[in-house]
């Protein structure tokens, strides 16, 4: 794959010299940064993972409708623009895979881990910044571009799947955690029987809060919110969940070693900038839930993982054989030690 005949289908970067670097944060789709050498000007170039994103199509129009959404809100933010293609907003290579060019945001960067509260809280300060401006116009319908993400029923079937069907030896591996998740089975039970009975608001949700998706400048303030791929109707309780998994945990998502994962302190501070701009919106079910929310996403991300870990890892990027296994060790850490704060056992 030639990245350089790729990006110079995008106007944007047609002519000049071109350097192009991954940018190896993300788990699902492939990114680089193209520098236009002499230029002082840089790009993202973008590779939609279509095993796991069918419709590319549907995942840059809805990063369209999103940015338009903000800004007849008047979102104060910088919008994160595509660039197009001569003919459309992404272009097809010669193997089928779909690439699109983003706006490269300038004097920005990014976090694995938040290294204190005030980082944790100005992370879901952004983000609810974020969902006050995209939730002002009810009516807005993306098209849904992962089937069944946010059902944690199926997340459940999906577990219990891979489980009959895992290798002995991945199976073995596991087992530590299997008998952790499988000591948490009815903990999604309550959020499945709210979804049946439509007692949870449908907003706009991010879809993947997390800190690498917070762009921070470098005296520490959150800049803007990046990865729209997952914008969709669902509940705001999942973005709290996964802000809360995100930006509480003091160690990198793959590590299973680390003595303790949460910090406390950085847990209230989400709650705090969660709140920032969304504690006007929140309707009693979401403001009184928040707890149960961080424990049952925290969960399911564990269960993804685990799920992936046993189907031989065909979902995550890994960089090495337990990498999903780690992962999932580390949410379960995080859940204990969250319920262990909380005081539910
Ligand atoms: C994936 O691809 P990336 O890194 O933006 C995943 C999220 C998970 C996250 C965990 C489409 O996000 O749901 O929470 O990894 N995205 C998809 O790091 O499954
Ligand atoms: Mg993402």
């Amino acid at each position: 794959m030639d990245l350089r005949a790729i990006a110079r289908h995008f106007p944007a970067c047609s002519s000049g010299e071109l350097r192009i670097t991954p940018i190896t944060d993300g788990l699902i789709n492939a990114t680089y940064r193209v520098e236009l050498v002499g230029q002082a000007q840089h790009f993202i170039l973008q590779k939609i993972n279509s095993a796991i994103f069918q419709s590319p199509a549907a995942v840059v129009r809805n990063h369209n409708l999103v940015n338009e959404l903000l800004a007849q809100a008047d979102y104060p933010r910088a919008l994160v623009r595509q660039r197009p293609t001569a003919t459309g907003l992404y272009l097809l290579d010669d193997a089928n895979s779909a690439w699109r060019l983003l706006d490269f945001v300038p004097g920005a960067h990014t976090l694995h881990k938040a290294d204190r509260p005030a980082t944790a809280f100005e992370a879901a300060k952004i983000l609810s910044e974020f969902l006050f401006y995209l939730n002002q116009h009810p009516a807005a319908e993306p098209e849904e571009t992962l089937p069944g993400f946010v059902d944690f029923g199926k997340r459940m079937r999906d577990y219990q799947a891979a489980l009959g069907s895992a290798s002995p030896a991945r199976r073995q591996q596991a087992a530590a955690a299997i008998r952790q998740v499988n000591d948490h089975l009815a903990l999604p039970d309550q959020w499945l029987a709210w979804q049946a009975t439509g007692q949870l608001p449908r907003r706009l949700i991010h879809g993947d809060p997390k800190i690498s998706n917070v762009l921070f400048d470098e005296a520490g303030r959150g800049l803007c919110v990046i990865d729209l791929d997952t914008v969709m109707l669902a509940t705001l309780l999942y973005d709290f969940g996964d802000m809360a998994r995100s930006y509480t945990n003091t160690a990198t998502e793959d590590d299973a070693q680390a003595a303790s994962v949460f910090d406390p302190e950085m847990y209230l501070a989400v709650k705090q900038g969660f709140r920032y701009h969304l504690g006007g919106l929140l309707a009693p079910i979401e403001a009184e839930n928040l707890d149960y929310a961080a424990q049952t996403v925290i969960f399911i991300q564990a269960v993804r993982f685990l799920t992936d870990y046993l189907k031989g890892d065909v979902y995550y990027a890994t960089r090495y054989a337990t990498q999903n296994l780690d992962r999932a060790q580390n949410q379960l850490h995080l859940l204990t030690e969250l319920r262990r704060f909380l005081g539910v056992h």
